[in-house]
């Protein structure tokens, strides 16, 4: 077996060319599942952000290319680059996006975040579609769900944004999401939770999806307990564009969806009070 020392090489060696993502052996991934796991174990659920540049990066649903351009342009030793979840299934090339998420996660592990979004909870919930883990053969599931179930769950800044991947949970304030439980019902919320236009707190379950719902007097009252202005998260595709009072942005970035795709960036100690704050590049 190869050295530490010579696997981190090879996984500086795949950010600079992605294409040689591809061609991992068995070996190398379960090392980089391994290596990623030991740091993502140490973040707790929630991660506090600090940097001159933070880049907000949607759902990219197994599309590689665009993760590898906004890796290869965003993410350097100064800037900050928090992905929201949602890194496999219904697109192409599910291993390959992952994997390079996981070699930038080992070889930045302080300027790349990934946090949980509901296709990383396979350990706890099953769901449709699942192409990337229904291929998976049994050593491999065990390893990536067993890593991705400790994916941290939300990421705060000072500027005044809190980052997740669906609805936030139900909580007194920021430093309770460290306590809560994977699969408990506020993970279920923060993992799989929707927003609907109007008021209205929890709206029940949707009858299609099963995705609990949300209205905007529960987003304000919740972001008034986390003492944040602006959510950023990703999740849901007919929510596209800035909702409540410009507060909540909902960005995609996968082309597996036919919406606009979206990254979002906060400058340097630029308050955030509404998404207009914030620069949004489409890719
Ligand atoms: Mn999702």
């Amino acid at each position: 077996m190869s050295s530490k020392g010579e696997m981190r090489q090879r996984f500086q060696e795949i950010l600079d060319h992605p294409r040689e993502v591809s061609f991992l052996s068995p070996e190398e991934i379960e090392h980089l599942i391994l290596e990623a796991g030991e740091i993502v174990k140490g973040e707790g659920n929630l991660l506090k952000v600090e940097a001159e540049k933070i880049v907000f990066v949607g759902d990219t649903h197994g599309d590689f290319a665009a993760t590898s351009s906004i890796i290869s342009r965003y993410l350097t030793p100064q800037n900050k680059v928090v992905f929201l979840g949602d890194y496999v299934d219904r697109g192409p090339n599910s291993e390959e996006n992952i994997n390079y998420l996981l070699a930038a996660k080992v070889t930045f592990p302080q300027n790349l975040f990934l946090l949980q979004g509901n296709h990383e909870g396979r350990s706890i919930v099953s769901f449709y579609p699942a192409d990337f883990w229904q291929g998976l053969d049994q050593d491999l599931y065990s390893l990536y769900s067993r890593l991705l179930i400790e994916l941290p769950l939300a990421a705060v800044t000072p500027q005044g944004i809190i980052a997740l991947h669906g609805v936030p949970p139900d909580v007194e304030g920021v430093e309770e999401i460290n306590r809560i439980q994977k699969g408990d019902e506020r993970w279920r919320q923060i993992t799989w939770g929707d927003f609907r236009e109007g008021g209205g707190w929890f709206l029940g379950d949707d009858m299609l999806t099963g995705r609990p719902q949300f209205g905007e007097d529960y987003f304000l009252a919740i972001m008034g307990k986390l003492k944040k202005r602006v959510l950023i998260r990703s999740h849901q595709p007919d929510a596209f564009g800035p909702m409540y009072e410009g507060r909540c942005l909902t960005l995609f970035t996968s082309s597996a969806y036919p919406v606009r795709r979206t990254i979002a960036i906060s400058w340097g100690d630029r308050e955030v009070n509404e998404v207009s704050d914030l620069e949004i590049v489409e890719l």
